[in-house]
């Protein structure tokens, strides 16, 4: 009987200790598993500053407006703007790799000046670890150009602004 019983605690405190290392090594692993990616692909390469760069820009609100769409908002041309006849604007501007960026002009234009048009605005970058990170937030901009700096490498930028009363647009997201 006394044998019985040490064997049954021996058999007990080895099966409690099989749990445990279950359970602790199932917590490591979730904390060593890769973030999943918000934007971007995860393992993208940074490229050198001098790295020609081309802008892929497409608009996450419905666009109305062919000679008004998204890619003027990155065509270099400041005449010409991205307005998708709508309240809110959301550009998405891909980059395919991660470039060293300085800083960036929101060329908002009248869209920026008078204070019916936007409200509130917001520009992310996608960083490293392919996750959404806010680089400039405001209320009403209260001028044409607000400058953004930056001081990480991002592939991917989201550009997104609204109003309560008339429809926004954007002319030029411009990058160096
Ligand atoms: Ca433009």
């Amino acid at each position: 009987m006394k044998l019985n019983n040490y064997t049954f605690a021996i058999f007990f405190s080895v099966v409690a200790a099989i749990i445990t290392s279950i359970i602790i090594s199932k917590i490591m692993m979730e904390q060593s598993m890769p973030q999943t990616a918000q934007c971007g692909t995860l393992g993208r390469e940074e490229v050198p500053y001098e790295t020609p760069l081309h802008a892929k820009t497409t608009s996450l609100v419905q666009e109305m407006e062919p000679r008004t769409a998204a890619s003027y908002l990155t065509d270099k041309n400041l005449e010409t703007f991205a307005y998708p006849q709508s309240l809110q604007v959301d550009y998405l501007i891909e980059f395919s790799q991660l470039y060293p960026f300085r800083s960036f002009d929101i060329v908002w234009g009248e869209y920026g000046k008078t204070d019916n048009y936007i409200q509130e605005w917001e520009l992310l970058g996608c960083n490293r670890d392919a996750q959404w990170v806010q680089l400039g937030y405001g209320l009403f901009p209260g001028e044409e150009i607000t400058t953004v700096s930056v001081d990480i490498p991002v592939s991917q930028l989201r550009l997104k602004a609204s109003s309560a009363k008339d429809w926004i647009g954007v002319y030029e997201l411009e990058f160096e």
